[in-house]
């Protein structure tokens, strides 16, 4: 069995959903309040994957405006039947399932349909086609039965293909397998006659779990896979490189390997900072079911410690819908040109800031930006590592009354942080870097050397904060770090260009902590 190199996937990339075409393989992931929502990645190995679309986008947008950043779009499932992609998500508000949604696309990279609502209630909807060409949607929902073995359970009622809306009568499926756990992440699978249920328990934290339930008849009655969990780093212990691994879906190669995209985190010092990325597990199926990561029960290929390097194209994201901003590559210098039009509204409001962002996919890197102070009048704009409203440090440039500063603002947890002032004049570079274990907001005057080292000379660090205040462990909720620029301001100051945006491993990271994914 190959040795893969994990993630797969990495950065904020939780609740992965996998579909074969033919040779062709497409992942849907959660995307929470941001835009645009669900990117669509295609790989033909399973190991390599490359952004080719979004579900969520242009027409089929649906408006997140007084959305936390938690809530949003959750779970999605992709399906390919009869040439039609189909993918099902919930719309989540105050960290519940408020609406279900089905969106169909004859191209996976889109255009998606405009998404029709589902009659259905919970979260983490998935869809089965048998081979009897019927179609049948399960979700997770609280239980419905008094005295249920689980405080959740998965539902299932048939879709009805041509109409695109449930039918039938509904039929509760499991509660789970581990008494007291709630069961969700349902996704259905056929193999030889029998239905085989695969959910996760135990919460999308250090308990996670991929349990599963069989069944002669799809309408059930399921019965638990004894060897539940089949899969769980819950009791390998704080040093296991992979936490809170769970939330499987299914796949086969048209050589009939199977494999599962599982999510999972990487902490350092008991904290993680990107999110749940996707990471692939070989599957072997025997007449009982599934078995993940058969011989040694836990995910492998990852380097304990260490980053695994990226250097993909962005996913520039926004929050709560789209902003105006232009990005192009930087004729006068390596990166990028972001010009971003200013929006007054704060990154701790509940509307669309004028904010763009991509996610953080390593433990040690470096974002820089230049901003030529001349251009800078009623705006507040720079670098912010963002994890929520509540929760998110920025390095910003803004015009006082006697001339241009620099320094870090933020939340911590609900608490605003003011930094020291920098008077700042002409060019400036600012600088978001970490080490893995740090965020330092780093600012210089002038464009700065591009070369190495010399970057870093003459910078001045404004603030640095331990890792751990931008972790999922103390902010909460369910995503990553993102890492992005920022613009506040009102629409007369006009548009800011940020000239030379650049992210990636930093100029002095350690020999290897940049070179790349390994095979153990
Ligand atoms: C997702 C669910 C979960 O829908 O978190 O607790 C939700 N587990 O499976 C958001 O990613």
């Amino acid at each position: 069995m190959r040795l893969v190199p994990n993630p797969v996937l990495p950065g904020c990339h939780p609740d992965p959903s996998v579909c074969r075409v033919g040779e062709d393989y497409f992942m849907v992931t959660s995307t929470f309040a941001y835009h645009p929502g669900i990117p669509v990645h295609h790989s033909r190995d399973l190991i390599t994957w490359d952004l080719v679309g979004h579900v969520l986008a242009g027409a089929s947008w649906l408006p997140l405006d007084g959305s936390q950043v938690a809530d949003g779009v959750w779970a999605p499932t992709i399906r390919h039947h009869d040439g039609v992609f189909y993918v099902v998500f919930t719309i989540a508000r105050d960290r519940q399932g408020s609406a279900t949604y089905l969106t169909t696309a004859s191209d996976a990279a889109g255009p998606w349909r405009v998404p029709i609502p589902l009659e259905a209630d919970g979260i983490d909807p998935s869809l089965f086609f048998d081979r009897d060409g019927r179609a049948w949607f399960t979700a997770a929902r609280d239980a419905t039965a008094d005295g249920a073995s689980g405080p959740g359970e998965i539902w299932l009622r048939e879709l009805d293909l041509s109409a695109l809306r449930l039918v039938g009568p509904e039929h509760v499926l499991w509660h789970g397998a581990v008494t007291g756990q709630w069961v969700e992440a349902p996704h259905l699978y056929e193999r030889d006659g029998r239905y085989h249920l695969v959910g996760a328990e135990g919460g999308t934290e250090r308990n996670h779990a991929v349990t599963s339930a069989t069944a002669d008849h799809v309408t059930g009655p399921y019965r638990t896979d004894p060897r539940s969990p089949l899969l769980t780093h819950r009791h390998l212990g704080a040093g296991e490189a992979v936490q809170n691994v769970g939330h499987a879906d299914l796949v086969e190669t048209p050589d009939g390997e199977a494999w599962a995209l599982v999510l999972g985190v990487r902490p350092v010092r008991q904290h993680h900072t990107l999110g749940r990325e996707v990471l692939l597990v070989p599957v072997e199926w025997d007449e009982h079911g599934p078995v993940l990561a058969p011989g040694s029960g836990r995910v492998q290929g990852v380097r304990p410690g260490l980053p695994v390097t990226t250097d993909r194209p962005a996913d520039w994201l926004s929050l709560r819908g789209p902003v105006a901003a232009d990005v192009g590559a930087d004729a006068d210098a390596a990166g990028d040109v972001v010009t971003l039009h200013p929006r007054p509204v704060p990154l701790s409001g509940r509307e669309v800031p004028a904010f763009l962002a991509r996610r953080q996919d390593m433990h040690a890197f470096e974002l820089e930006a230049v901003v030529d102070t001349a251009l800078i009048g009623g705006h507040d704009a720079g670098l912010v590592a963002f994890q929520d409203e509540n929760t998110f440090l920025a390095a910003r440039v803004r015009r006082g009354p006697g001339g241009c500063v620099a320094r870090v603002t933020g939340r911590l947890n609900g608490a605003d942080v003011v930094g020291p002032e920098m008077p700042v004049a002409g060019e400036v570079t600012l600088r978001i870097r970490s080490d893995g274990e740090s965020y330092e907001f780093r600012c210089a005057q002038g464009a700065g050397e591009r070369g190495a080292e010399e970057r870093v000379a003459g910078e001045r660090v404004l603030a640095a904060f331990p890792h751990t205040v931008l972790s999922t462990e103390t902010a909460g909720g369910f995503t990553g770090v993102l890492l992005g620029l920022v613009n506040e301001g009102p629409a007369s100051a006009g548009p800011l260009t940020f000239r030379s945006v650049r992210y990636g491993v930093p100029a002095s990271a350690p020999d290897g902590a940049g070179a790349g994914a390994h095979h153990e």
